[in-house]
This record gives structure tokens, sequence and C-alpha cells, in this order.
């Protein structure tokens, strides 16, 4: 079938109807989509129940004066305010003057404890298992519950259940033919959502949505989408292939056709990379001296180094972490200008990180530990459509 599919797509530009065809015939399958609500913010809340009722904005600070910075992510009492991810914090604070609101740093270290014990039973729920991001992940499911989509509606349910038990979180699923049409059932009603979209029913559920929720979508694509009539996924899924193809070219335009009529042949499959890498050790003696707590660091930042470079992995955010003497963890993390796998760039931003920290506390540290995170993915995995489309 590979092989048909390869002589296809090579004569795409004459028949590209020829390969949606085939595409949509390929495969029955049923893929979950979860995704955790409001995240960073809902995790805080659990950490910290009276704050539930209020707006909550979790802040990644710059440091460079008091409020610099972005907004991570906000609760929804807060986004009723207008507050989004990525808004300046000043912003933010603007918009939520008098609300009695509550601003927190992000805490990385805490969302990824969670975000690992919810994803690893997640795994165990799947036939095939694909986590795309620290709180998000698709789960094929057709083998488990054998094609049946009502199976499907009563295990997502039983995992939602789940996750507001084991961590008290809510979240979104959508359950679809294939990963676009459950990322976008699952988009659909947040917070606590559960679409189920059977394949007869895609066209129906699609056809009024704005283009700009199909992943490839951003602002600059919806205005050149606009200026040839398309305001829907309906208009899209009707607008001529050629001519999208043409104007987005070959890949790009088929992938527009194919998502908006809902077809979608990605599979569902682990990526390989991991999503961390991190030490973790004692030191010597309970200690605030910036020195001893380094020698101990620089050791743990050559092993990470050693480790990326057998995945040729470069990371984009350092995290220390520090388990003081009364056993409470605290983290502090940087994410750099650009990606890199340098391990003196590594014990530079361990070491800044470390002397700030110990200027803002004053307990004694018994362990230590250097994370990276936000690593680049190799080039030749990815050739499955994000890695072609617009990201904004
Ligand atoms: P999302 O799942 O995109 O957002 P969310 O979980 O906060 O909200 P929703 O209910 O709409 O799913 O992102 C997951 C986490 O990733 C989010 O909690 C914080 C982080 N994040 C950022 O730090 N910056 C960003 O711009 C976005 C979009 C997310
Ligand atoms: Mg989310």
């Amino acid at each position: 079938m590979s092989f048909v599919l390869f002589r296809l797509e090579k004569n795409v530009n004459h028949h590209p109807q020829l390969l949606v065809l085939v595409r949509s015939h390929l495969q029955d399958r049923i893929v979950m989509l979860v995704d955790l609500d409001y995240f960073f913010a809902q995790a805080e809340e659990t950490r910290n129940p009276s704050i539930r009722d209020k707006p909550v904005v979790v802040c990644v600070y710059s440091g460079r004066s008091e409020d610099s910075g972005a907004v991570s992510t906000a609760n929804y009492a807060a986004r009723k305010f207008g507050v989004r991810s990525g808004m300046p914090i000043g912003l933010a604070k603007q918009k939520l003057e008098n609300a009695d609101a509550v601003f927190l740093p992000v805490d990385d270290a805490f969302y990824e404890d969670i975000s690992k014990r919810i994803m690893s039973f997640l795994r165990g729920y799947a036939d095939s298992f694909e986590q795309v991001g620290i709180d998000e992940a698709y789960l094929d499911v057709s083998r488990r519950i054998k094609g049946s989509y009502e199976e499907a509606a009563e295990l997502a349910r039983r995992i939602k259940i789940e996750i507001v038990t084991s961590d008290g979180l809510t979240c979104s699923i959508g359950v679809g033919p294939n990963k676009i049409v459950a990322k976008i059932a699952s988009d659909i009603h947040k917070p606590d959502g559960l679409t189920v979209v059977k394949p007869q029913q895609v066209t129906e559920f699609f056809s009024p949505l704005s283009v700009d929720r199909l992943i490839g979508v951003g602002v600059k694509t919806t205005e050149k989408m606009r200026a040839l009539g398309i305001n829907t996924i309906g208009d899209l899924a009707k607008h001529d292939v050629q001519r999208l193809i043409d104007v987005f070219g070959k890949k790009v335009g088929l992938y527009f056709h194919n998502a908006s009529s809902g077809v979608d042949n990605d599979p569902v499959q682990e990526r390989a990379e991991a999503e961390s890498v991190s030490r973790i050790s004692t030191l010597k003696e309970d200690t605030r001296e910036l020195r001893l707590i380094i020698e101990k660091t620089d050791r743990q930042c050559k092993e990470i180094e050693a480790e990326l470079k057998q995945g040729c992995l470069t990371f984009k955010t350092v995290t220390i972490i520090a388990i003081m003497k009364n056993m409470s963890v605290r983290s502090r993390s940087k994410s750099l200008e650009n990606k890199t796998s340098s391990v003196d760039v590594l014990i530079k931003t361990v070491y800044e990180l470390f002397e700030k920290f110990l200027e803002q506390s004053d307990l004694e540290i018994r362990r230590v530990g250097v994370k990276v995170s936000g690593f680049a993915r190799d080039e030749k995995s990815q050739q499955q459509l994000t890695s072609f489309i617009e990201k904004d």
C-alpha cells in the first residue's frame, strides 16, 4: 500500500483528489486527545485550594523589573477578564485590577511531576500513545475498544474520573477518527469537556468552525484564506484543491484540503526523545556555600551533556533544583535565547541561577539538581505535517 501511495504522491500535482481518496480509506481508527484544562494554573489551585475561586495567573518573570515577563497561563476566572497566555504581566495586572487576583511564578518541576504521573497512566489506556506537550496526549484506542464509539466515550469518562481522583485536575477530551478531528473536538467544549465526533458527523461538525481552529492556520494564513473567501473549515473543504496548492504549495495545500475534509492519516506514535534530562544528588554537608554547590552541579552538567550527546539533543531550558535542609523543594528555571548543546552554557547558567537563588533564600541546602528540557527534535523524524505548517 505504501508503494501505491508513493506513486500517487509523485503524481499528485496532476491527480490530487486521488491521494485524498486513498488516504481516507486507509484505516478506520478511533483517536482520543486528552488535554488538561488551564494546566499550570489548575496545578497551582490543587496545591492551594483557597485560590480556586480567584483569578489565578501563572507567570514567567524575566527578572528585569518587578512586572516584566509574560503570562504562561491563567485560570478561567482570569480569562473572563481577557487574560491570555503570552500577554505581558503588566497588562494582565491592569485587566485584573481590583479583582483580588493571584499572580504566581511558574514552577516547572511541580507541573512536570504531575504531568509524568498522568501521562504514564494514560499510556496504559492506549494501543499507541503520543505525548504532544506537557499537558496533552493522543491515544489511539481502536483495537482496545474494538472500534466502538460508545465504548470510546465510556473510556474517556473513566479517564476523566481517574485524573480528578489521582490529581484533582479536570481535562477536556476529544474523540474522533483521527488526530485532527480529536484535537478540534477536545478544544470545542473546554474546560471539562468531552466531545465525540463519529466519522459520519465530521463534515457537519467541521463545516461551521472558523478555519483558524485547524493546526497550522495562524494569523497570517487566516488572512490569506479570508482573501480567498475562505472563512470556515467548510469553505476550505469546498475550495478547489488545485487552487490551494497554487497558493500554499503542494504539501500545505494538500494538508489544508485533507484536514478541512476531516481526512488525516498521521499515526499516533510515541515520540522518541525524552522531555528532560536531569541529575540530582546530596551534598557532602548542608551548605549555603556557592563553591560547594557548584562543585557538585558541574559534575552533573557534564553527565547531562554526555547523555544529550547520545541522542543528538539540544536544550532550551535550564532548571536548578534545591532540596533544603527542611526538605522543602525549590526550583528556578531559565529559558535560553537559543537552543544549545554547550556544556559551558549549561554550567554558566546553573552558576547564575544558584548565585541568584542563594541571594533569595536563607536556608541551608541538602541536595542539588540540574535539569535541561525544551529539546529540539531530530530533523529526520519530522516527516509529519506539523513540521511544515505555520506556527504562530
Ligand atoms: P495549553 O494546553 O495550551 O493551555 P492550558 O492548559 O493552560 O489551557 P486550556 O484549558 O486552554 O488547555 O498549554 C498547557 C500549558 O503550557 C499551560 O498551562 C502553560 C503552558 N503554556 C505556556 O507556558 N505558554 C503558552 O503560551 C501556552 C499556550 C501554554
Ligand atoms: Mg491544556
